[in-house]
């Protein structure tokens, strides 16, 4: 059962207090029970939300996350509280003894996708419309981020960027954020758990209603093996690569670092840093990483497709991330077209059964779509927010502006929920989930 729709006023107070809850002083955690801790990209997102608040605030999450990058550039997906109640934990990612891991945090040994330099420039540009103390605040964190995010760009395109397809590579499906999509089904096939997996405890269940919302126990053990795989390998960047039985060019992840490639580029632009060497790189990887994405993308369709790297094989299975294309600008204009007419069209955005005509994570047409089950079928607010920012970047303001209500539909009762039940919009997965509580904020104050 739904509660009634919010006014903007008291949804922008709702959200705001999510923020402010969260917040432990130096990081707002991803959700008060279920994500105890500061997780990668949804610190970007939330920055984005926090700015809305307080910009100072907001240059306290991204410097947060930085402190924690690691020695040789990569932004670990997680940063760990002192909060207990998660599974896995500190100790069984074991990176304490690794060197590139900086001494006095703990955090997880992989990364997750780099939307840190987009939060950045946004933050920016949310300062620049407030006063003239915020400009300052901003424009020098800006200064002082960019070397800090120019290397951990510079990391993914060393370690990751696919030299066979030119795609940035995973090495667990966490890296990707869309953890159980059905886009990973085929390649976690290759994953088979090893008799010397350690036993562990599931807890990511008790934080949820209803455990089927999560992925299934199946699942969780290819996740656990990975991680002993990365951790046998120490985490090496060079090592994980070819140790990790799950191997794959992300085309989403891709797609939003050529989009964050950009963005750090003209930062440095506007903030006139003399680092011009640097920025023909980003441009390079932004380019490089763009013509990936179109050259995994099905000429007829304009879908575009991961690649497992093991065997080659391009991926058949359609979910929101074929969408990936039109958040970079990867494709000639006829194929864009196509694309953005299937996303608003009935099987997609446009299904007329929808509570909210926003992109399900994947289509209800679709045999294997699960509308309560997390990466496959459920709406997440902040993938919406990611499209209608896209959009508002590319020019379609019309378009923009109409994923902005339609979003603002699906978390207006308040209870920012981790996703949504597409039909009913019903909340599901956690309540109380800073990401969705920051994007609201964005879409409030937003074209
Ligand atoms: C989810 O992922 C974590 C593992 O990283 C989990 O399920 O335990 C994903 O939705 C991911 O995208 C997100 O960053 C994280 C925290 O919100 O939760």
């Amino acid at each position: 059962m739904r509660l009634p729709r919010l006014s903007p006023t008291t949804l922008a107070d709702r959200a705001a207090t999510v923020l402010r809850d969260n917040d432990t002083g130096a990081l707002v955690t991803a959700s008060p029970k279920l994500y105890p801790h500061m997780w990668s990209w949804d610190a970007a997102f939330i920055a984005i939300g926090l700015a809305y608040l307080d910009v100072r605030r907001a240059v306290t999450e991204l410097d947060t996350l930085l402190s924690a990058q690691w020695s040789d550039g990569m932004i670990p997906h997680i940063v760990f509280t002192e909060a207990t109640g998660y599974f896995p934990g500190p100790d069984r990612w074991g990176t304490d003894a690794v060197p590139q891991c900086p001494p006095h945090v703990r955090t997880s040994g992989i990364c997750q996708p780099p939307v840190h330099a987009i939060a950045l420039r946004r933050i920016v540009d949310t300062a620049r419309r407030a006063s003239q103390a915020d400009v300052e605040l901003a424009e020098t964190f800006a200064t002082r981020a960019w070397r800090p995010l120019y290397r951990w760009h510079r990391w993914l395109a060393r370690h990751r960027m696919s030299e066979s397809c030119g795609l940035i590579t995973i090495v667990h499906g966490w890296e990707s954020g869309m953890d159980n999509s059905p886009r990973w089904d085929s390649p976690y096939a290759h994953v088979r758990p090893g008799p010397d997996l350690p036993p562990y405890v599931r807890l990511d269940t008790l934080g949820v209603e209803d455990p089927d919302e999560r992925p299934s126990d199946d699942e969780y053990d290819r996740y656990l093996w990975i991680i002993e795989q990365l951790r046998r390998a120490d985490y090496a960047p060079e090592a994980v690569v070819t140790n990790s039985d799950f191997r794959v060019g992300d085309v989403f992840t891709t797609a939003l670092f050529a989009m964050a490639c950009d963005d750090l580029a003209d930062l440095a632009h506007e903030s006139s840093l003399e680092v011009p060497g640097k920025v023909a790189d980003l441009r390079a990887w932004a380019a490089r990483a763009r013509e990936a994405v179109a050259h995994n993308t099905d000429p007829d369709t304009g879908f575009a497709y991961d690649r497992d790297l093991r065997n080659g094989d391009t991926s058949k299975t359609t979910t929101i991330a074929a969408f990936s294309p039109l958040l970079c600008s990867a494709l000639p204009d006829r194929l864009e077209r196509r694309l953005l007419e299937e996303l608003t069209g009935p099987g997609w955005a446009g299904h007329p059964e929808l509570h909210a005509a926003v992109v399900p994570s994947v289509s209800p047409n679709d045999p294997g779509f699960d509308a309560r089950r997390y990466w496959r079928g459920p709406q997440w607010p902040v993938m919406a927010w990611l499209f209608s920012f896209a959009f508002h970047r590319r020019g379609w303001a019309e378009l923009a502006r109409q994923w902005r209500d339609q979003g603002l539909r699906l978390v207006s009762d308040g209870s920012f929920g981790e996703y949504y039940e597409p039909f009913t919009g019903e909340p599901l997965g956690s309540t109380q989930q800073s990401w969705t509580a920051a994007v609201t904020l964005d879409w409030l104050h937003s074209w």
